[in-house]
């Protein structure tokens, strides 16, 4: 880590170099950063005919991170902030995203990282990303709620640094992607749409571009779309899910450090939350792929699952609004879940020949 301005005064910056004034962090050790943020908002028409015809629609893309998702905009903020108080280590349980962060800040900072997983659900790109930026990996027997329920304990005793998104320092940076909505769009679109799990991202959204309006920088403020996983959804039943499943691993946790947060930020947005199928996740996975060109992790598609749902009960109604879904994690991500009764068996070349022919003549 340099903060030296030779250093810190790249092109762009990072979110700390950019919002800082904005942010209620320490940082007097020097930032901490791998030039997160400033992640692309494609427009999404051929997307928006699928799913919400009428509107304009964008993703925010923040699998375009330094390590492929959203995490990296509040990690940047909690390493930052755990520097100027001194911590030699960092410590998160994990679904993968905040583990691979966590170890690429560490890194960055030159600090200890360790994060505690829940055992053979966490998707591969994640796992290697932790395991390439050198953090201790510790898997564990139970679900992510269990790990984070003996992190907890043990930050309780120990000098080491919590940054799960109980950490405030993760919120505050977190909540920059709302001002880049913003500033692209001039306003706030009239819905944001973004998976929940730990409510984290949706805490941080809705304080974003609430001061976004308290300081002029748009009219208004958007409703939030939060959606969860039919397998863990205990935001939407109003109680904790015990054994939460689903193919999105990012989101499979029962029960959210941020709920009543959550729940404050749907209230006041008047927003709404809803669950989806993995069926209805794995199709909206494949389609903002396949009409887009845009690939992003399971757990992301759950934004795009969940408003084509909210327009087909009728909760959203698209014509001529502004809907922005976030795309929390790159589809690199989960290679396992990509690759999963795709990939023909091999054929002779004239054979594939013919096939290219076909393609090729086809209209
Ligand atoms: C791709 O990495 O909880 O509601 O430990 O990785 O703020 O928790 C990941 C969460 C959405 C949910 N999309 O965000 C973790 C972890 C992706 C994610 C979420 C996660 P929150």
């Amino acid at each position: 880590m340099d903060s030296s301005p030779a250093h810190s005064r790249s092109p762009y910056g990072g979110v700390i170099a950019r919002y800082g004034d904005r942010m209620d962090i320490r940082s007097e050790s020097g930032i901490v950063t791998l030039l997160e943020g400033d992640t692309p908002l494609l427009p999404a028409p051929r997307l928006a005919d699928h799913v919400a015809p009428g509107s304009r629609l964008f993703l925010k893309y923040e699998g375009l991170n330094p390590t492929g998702s959203f995490k990296d905009r509040g990690m940047t903020a909690a390493v930052t902030d755990a520097l100027a108080r001194g911590a030699k280590s960092i410590v998160c349980a994990s679904t993968g995203n905040t583990a691979a962060s966590a170890a690429a800040y560490a890194a960055r900072a030159g600090i200890r990282c360790a994060v505690v997983l829940p055992e053979g659900k966490v998707a591969h790109g994640k796992l290697a990303g932790a395991i390439a930026y050198g953090a201790d990996v510790i898997p564990i027997r139970g679900s992510f709620d269990d790990a984070l329920a003996g992190v907890r304990e043990v930050c309780e005793r120990a000098p080491i640094t919590l940054v799960n998104s109980l950490n405030p320092a993760r919120i505050e940076g977190q909540k920059t992607a709302a001002f880049e909505v913003v500033e692209t769009l001039g306003d706030s679109p009239d819905w944001l749409a973004l998976p929940v799990g730990n409510a984290g991202n949706i805490t941080s959204y809705w304080r974003g571009f609430r001061e976004a309006a308290a300081s002029g920088d748009c009219a208004r403020t958007p409703a939030l779309l939060g959606v969860q996983a039919a397998g863990s959804a205990p935001i939407v039943l109003g109680q904790p899910v015990e054994r939460p499943e689903t193919c999105a691993t990012a989101i499979r946790i029962g029960n959210p450090v941020r709920w009543k947060d959550a729940e404050a930020a749907l209230r006041e947005s008047r927003g709404r939350i809803l669950a989806v199928t993995d069926e209805a996740i794995m199709a909206a996975y494949r389609l903002v792929a396949a009409t887009e060109g845009v690939f992003c992790e399971p757990a992301s598609a759950a934004s795009i699952a969940g408003l084509a749902e909210a327009v087909r009960q009728g909760m959203v109604q698209p014509e001529g609004r502004t809907i922005v879904c976030v795309l929390t994690g790159h589809g690199l991500k989960d290679p396992d879940v990509a690759m999963r009764g795709s990939v023909s068996e091999p054929e002779s070349l004239e054979a594939a020949a013919e096939r290219l022919t076909r393609l090729a003549e086809a209209r």
